[in-house]
Order: C-alpha cells, then structure tokens, then sequence
C-alpha cells in the first residue's frame, strides 16, 4: 500500500467559558484533516469524510436488510437463572442481589395497585413498566448517585433504586402539595433535584439532547475547566467524583429527529454520556417493524461512531455489567458517549389510556410473561444461591402491597397545592397580564363557589389572595 496524504491541523477558535476557576479558555478538541493525495496504486485513499476506505472492484451495495447476522446480545444469566458469563460473574453479594429483587417487586407490585387504582377512577393516569424492571434497576444501580439522569416514562425503577420513596410517588401521583412539581405535571412525570433525575418531559425524545448539552457540562467540570454546578446527590457522598449524564429512552423515541442530533454532536464532542434505549417491540401501537428496518437501535450507534452494546434487558446482571463498563469507557481520555440497547418486551398496555389488545394478540403476551422476565430470573438465581424462597416470597409481596396501600392512602387525603401555583414559578415577580388573570379568576371563584369547590386546595378560594395583595 503506498499514498501520500497531507496533513494539517484544524485549529478550532477557543471558546471563552465562564468559569469560577482560573482557566478562561476551553480548548475544543483538535482533529486531523487529511486531504486527497494518492499514487497511482494506492489501494486505500483517505478523504477526509472516510478515512482508511480500502478501493474495491466490485460494485456491491451494503444490503442490511438481507443479512442474517444480528448484533448478538450480552448475557450473564441464562434463563433458568445460572450464570453463563463465568468470568464476570454475578459480581455481587447476596444481600445486594436481594435490595435489587426487592425493589423490582416493589416496582411491580406498586405499578399493579396504581394500574387498579386507575381503573377505579382514583387517579386520572399512569404507567407501567411490568417486563422492563430490571432494566431501570440494573442501570441505576451501578451508576453514581451523582451522575445526572435523564427518563422517559417507564423508568420509575431509577428513582426507586435511587431512593425515591413511596411517599414521594404517590404525591407526585395525587399532585398533593407535598408533590415536587406542585402539581403542575401529569401523574407520572416525576422529577427530583437531590437524586440528579430531570423531570420527565411527555415530548418524546426531548430529554436526548438535553442529556448531550448536560454530558459536554459534565466533561469541562471534570476537567477542572468549569466550576461544578450542583450540590451531590447525598449528604453522606461529599468526595468529588467524574461524573457522567445518563439517558434512558424508547426504540419509538429514537424514531424522532433529537435522537440523531444528540448521537451526533455528543460523538464528535466525544462527551460522557450513556445513552440506554430501551427496545420494548412498541411505540404505543406501532410495532419495531413498522418503525425500522435496520438492526435495532444498536446499528445507529455504530453509524454515529459510538462504542455500542446490546443487552438482554431481562436479564438484571447482564444489565448491571454493561452499565458499569460503559461508565468506565464513557470516562477515558476525556470523555466519550456510550449506547446500550437493552431488549425487553412491553408486558402491559402502553398506558392506563390504550388498550394492547386492539393491536395484538393475547397469547403473544401470555408467551411473553411465561417465557422470560427479569424478576423471575433473578428469583431462580436467588433460589439457587438458597437465600430465597416460597415463604420468603409471600412475605415480601404481602408487606410491600401494605406498604404500597399506606403510602396512598396519604397522598390521597392530603390537601392539594394552592391554587396560587398556577401563576407562580414562571416569572419572577407576577406580571401585570398575570396579575390580571388573577383578579378575573378570583371574581369568578367568588361568584360561582358551588361549581368551584377549592375545599380539598391550601388555601381553598383564598388561595389567590395572598399573591394579589402583593405588590
Ligand atoms: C414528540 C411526540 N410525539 C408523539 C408522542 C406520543 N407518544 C407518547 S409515547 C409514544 C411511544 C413511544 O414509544 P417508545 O419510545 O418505544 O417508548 P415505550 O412507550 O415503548 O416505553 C408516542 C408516540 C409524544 N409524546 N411526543
Ligand atoms: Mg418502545
């Protein structure tokens, strides 16, 4: 092989950065620029869009689509619960593998109740992740508490594992006035500054970019260029530690326009970011198959030149292992994004407002719940290591289900937010239009009190009045 190529530097202006420390300069990374020079049998030219292309003869087009080869996926745990990744191993101590079944079965056994309780009428919305807990869990745990995460939806097993209580759940479910969000979210849409978990956004794929612009932030305070913006996550963990940004999504969210964006600019800014999708075979009713036809999410990363792995999501050690290696890669040489594709199949319907069962079949979800699950698999480990059991389990369930019921139960009874949080939040003094919409909707709480009962609000009809007298 023989070729000449030129090389120069590309020098990229330096951006001024406000910085508490010393330094006032970030210096964006520099990269070489090859121009097009070959001899005359050069077997391989390097343009400066595709380096190191080797010239062929034979004029044939990539074909995907017709390929039988799939990216395998990573397991640890077969599905009887037996390690098969001898040399990784479960990596855990018994009682840690325990905190982590637990939690899934508190996830499930709460989605359950809340499912019902939407039925009942009792809360106007919510989620599941039933199939998807180990993926949620598995992540978060082998994660820092101070890495910055961005959700979805159908992942309340981060919060959970990073300590949200049940209390907290449910007020954000009844949109109490105990509710971080005030009540100005849907149920759901949690959100919690100490654990660094963004509030989840509805608009699909939004939270994708933001974890990039969050990711390249994290890389100059790791660098020392910038002063760390935020307290950790707990009291107990003052030690500075690099962090990462984290971004759970769905395969239907890939589908959208942030998705690409956000793979992109953080592979050629090479930032700290893991990117975890979560591939449930459905996006609401529309079927992977509808959606794409290249080899899942996982194909995209290796197009956008992003260390990729596919994972089996039922399987909560595998989940864990990928998680912690992609940590560690996504910290070298400065910084560098990740993806994880985690497989999974969507057990419930979508949300309390579809019905699966209208796009497909039963028994595909029947085999699904029969065949494969990441509670049960990490039971049948646990069974095996004989920490677990029959009688261990009904405990477990009955205890949490009272747990569960309690913490409802509160939520439910207590007092809803003032009605003043409608106006407030938004601006930073109220505004002369605001101000007027208050004093119209104060005029019509007091002509017409029996069609606006604010009995349940702190505050009640008065709620507005505070912020009216002043000035
Ligand atoms: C921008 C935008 N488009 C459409 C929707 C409606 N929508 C809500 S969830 C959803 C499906 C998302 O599927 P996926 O990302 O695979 O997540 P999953 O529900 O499977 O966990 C759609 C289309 C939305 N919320 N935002
Ligand atoms: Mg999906």
């Amino acid at each position: 092989m023989s070729f000449r190529y030129s090389a120069r530097r590309l020098r990229p202006q330096g951006l001024a950065v406000l910085s508490s420390r010393a330094q006032p300069f970030v210096r964006a990374p520099t990269w070489q620029c090859r121009g097009v020079a070959s001899t005359a049998n050069a077997e391989k030219v390097l343009f400066p869009g595709a380096l190191n292309s080797e010239f062929t003869s034979k004029l044939e087009f990539l074909q995907p689509s017709k390929s039988k080869d799939a990216i395998s996926t990573y397991r640890c745990l077969n599905q009887y619960g037996e390690v098969i990744d001898k040399k990784m191993g479960a990596d855990t101590t018994d009682g840690e593998a325990l905190e982590l079944y637990k939690n899934m079965v508190k996830l499930s056994v709460m989605d359950l109740l809340m499912f019902e309780a939407q039925r009942q009428g009792r809360l106007s919305f919510y989620m599941v992740s039933a199939g998807e807990e180990g993926i949620a869990i598995g992540s978060a745990s082998a994660l820092h508490p101070s890495d910055v995460i961005f959700t979805q939806y159908r992942e309340s097993g981060v919060y959970l594992q990073r300590g949200f209580t049940l209390a907290q759940f449910m007020n954000q479910l009844f949109a109490n006035s105990s509710d971080n969000g005030l009540g100005r979210n849907m149920p759901v849409h949690y959100g919690s500054k100490e654990l660094n978990i963004h509030t989840i956004s509805s608009t699909l794929a939004t939270q994708i970019p933001h974890a990039a612009g969050a990711a390249y932030a994290l890389k100059l305070q790791n660098q020392g260029i910038v002063g760390r913006i935020g307290a950790p996550a707990s009291s107990t963990d003052t030690k500075e530690v690099e962090r990462v940004a984290v971004c759970f999504f769905g395969e239907g969210a890939a589908s959208e326009g942030d998705f690409h964006a956000a793979l992109n600019i953080a592979a050629t800014r090479e930032v700290p970011c893991i990117f975890i999708c979560r591939n449930n075979g459905y996006a609401i009713s529309t079927p992977t198959s509808d959606q794409y036809r290249g080899d899942g999410i996982a194909s995209r990363g290796a197009g956008y030149g992003i260390s990729t792995l596919r994972v089996d999501g039922n399987d909560i050690f595998a989940v864990r292992h990928a998680v912690k290696r992609a940590r560690e890669l996504a910290l070298q040489d400065g910084g560098r994004p990740v993806l994880i594709e985690a497989m999974a199949y969507r057990v419930g319907h979508h949300s309390t407002s579809d019905d699966s069962f209208a796009y497909r079949a039963r028994v595909e979800v029947e085999d699904w719940k029969r065949r494969d699950n990441p509670i049960t698999r990490l039971r049948k480990w646990l069974e095996g290591r004989g920490v677990w059991d029959d009688a261990k389990e009904k405990e477990l369930r009955s205890g949490t289900r009272k747990e569960v019921l309690k913490a409802f139960e509160e939520a439910e009874k207590a007092k809803k937010p003032s009605i003043k949080n409608a106006f407030t939040d938004v601006w930073e003094n109220i505004t002369e239009e605001q101000r007027a919409h208050m004093e119209e909707m104060n005029d019509i709480l007091k002509r017409y009190p029996k069609e606006y009962d604010l009995e349940g609000y702190e505050g009640g009809a008065k709620g507005l009045e505070e912020l009216l007298v002043k000035k």
